[in-house]
């Protein structure tokens, strides 16, 4: 991957200047929002800054296994801590989103955070003009991968992987495998050679996939499995989608995070060309994900329907009860619509 090098000898340069950087991810992050967040911080540390990871909602119980992860400030358990971390800080690095307001209840603080503000992100259509720089590739994996990329790129790194931290490299390797679902989607082959060379550094991906697919509780795959039964629509355009309730959510106790993943099951259907999950939370939202084959956009429908976008293949975005649809009984009647054109 190439970039352009005054792009590389700027951030090298506001790297080297800041002693309190501050490193944002989006809301609910995923393991891509951590991975990447939490490699960055490694780094940073390693080079003696004093780094603080700035998180909107906390992290699902299979990503605190990073290092770092429980040093992160998190602006939904304390507004206060995130605040005065933004007041210090000066150098402000935004990872895994694409634009602001993205950072939903986060975003004005950091909007008014006078720190300088890099992009580091993967998603379609970044809001450039928020920030001082930009690195933004859609030919890659994940965050993680362009991060892994960039942090090579560094005159200080000098191309050697294996002088970063070693839990800057889990953490690289964790954020990708989790952003490809363990190399199903969105992989290049710059995904491949990244992989390769952390393996080679001595990351332990087995640990990783322990970590990441095979350390949850009964509850979820019950959940998953009631869901599935249950809740599975599929039309006949083959469009597969299902709404997750919250009385389901509460009778399981399940966290965020928990149903990472649900929403590709159905597209191991022959005939299903797209598959959504419509989670229902209390404040009357309806959070989409959307995920296709290809040949269909995802992003189109999230975008035209759903107020988001993402990736081509796999988008995120909301359903507003009250705006879009009346009440709760109408949700299904909506989602056959908008899904009725793939
Ligand atoms: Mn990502």
């Amino acid at each position: 991957m190439e970039f352009a090098r005054e792009n590389i000898l700027r951030l090298e340069a506001l790297l080297q200047a800041s002693e309190r950087p501050c490193i944002v991810s989006h809301p609910r992050p995923d393991g891509d929002a951590a991975g990447s967040s939490l490699a960055l911080a490694s780094y940073l540390l390693a080079r003696g800054k004093k780094p603080q990871v700035l998180l909107p909602d906390p992290l699902p119980s299979n990503l605190t296994f990073l290092e770092g992860a429980g040093q992160a400030a998190v602006f939904s358990d304390d507004e206060r801590a995130v605040r005065k971390a933004l007041e210090t800080c000066d150098l402000l690095l935004c990872l895994d989103f694409n634009c602001l307001s993205r950072l939903e209840n986060l975003g004005p603080a950091v909007r008014e955070c006078p720190a300088p503000r890099i992009l580091i992100d993967h998603h379609l259509f970044p809001e450039r003009e928020s920030f001082a720089l930009v690195f933004s590739e859609t030919q890659v994996s994940s965050a993680s991968e362009l991060l892994f990329y960039i942090l090579k790129a560094l005159p200080s790194v000098g191309g050697d992987i294996a002088a970063l931290p070693a839990a800057c490299r889990t953490a690289l390797l964790t954020g990708m495998t989790s952003d490809t679902n363990n190399f199903a989607n969105s992989v290049f082959p710059s995904t491949f050679a990244m992989a390769s060379e952390l393996i080679a550094s001595g990351v332990d991906r087995d640990d990783i996939l322990d970590r990441l697919y095979r350390d949850f509780k009964e509850s979820r795959l019950r959940a998953m499995s009631e869901i599935l039964l249950r809740e599975l629509e599929i039309t006949p355009q083959g469009a597969a989608f299902f709404i997750i309730r919250k009385e389901l959510w509460d009778r399981y106790g399940l966290q965020d995070g928990d149903l990472e993943g649900l929403v590709n099951i159905p597209l191991s259907i022959g005939k299903v060309r797209l598959s959504a999950s419509f989670r229902e939370s209390p404040d009357g939202i309806y959070r989409v994900s959307l995920r296709s084959k290809k040949g269909v956009s995802a992003n189109r429908i999230a975008r035209e329907w759903f107020h988001g976008g993402g990736h081509e293949q796999a988008s995120g975005g909301k359903l507003l009860i009250g705006q879009d649809v009346p009440s709760r009984g109408d949700v299904a009647a909506y989602v056959r619509k908008a899904l009725c054109n793939l």
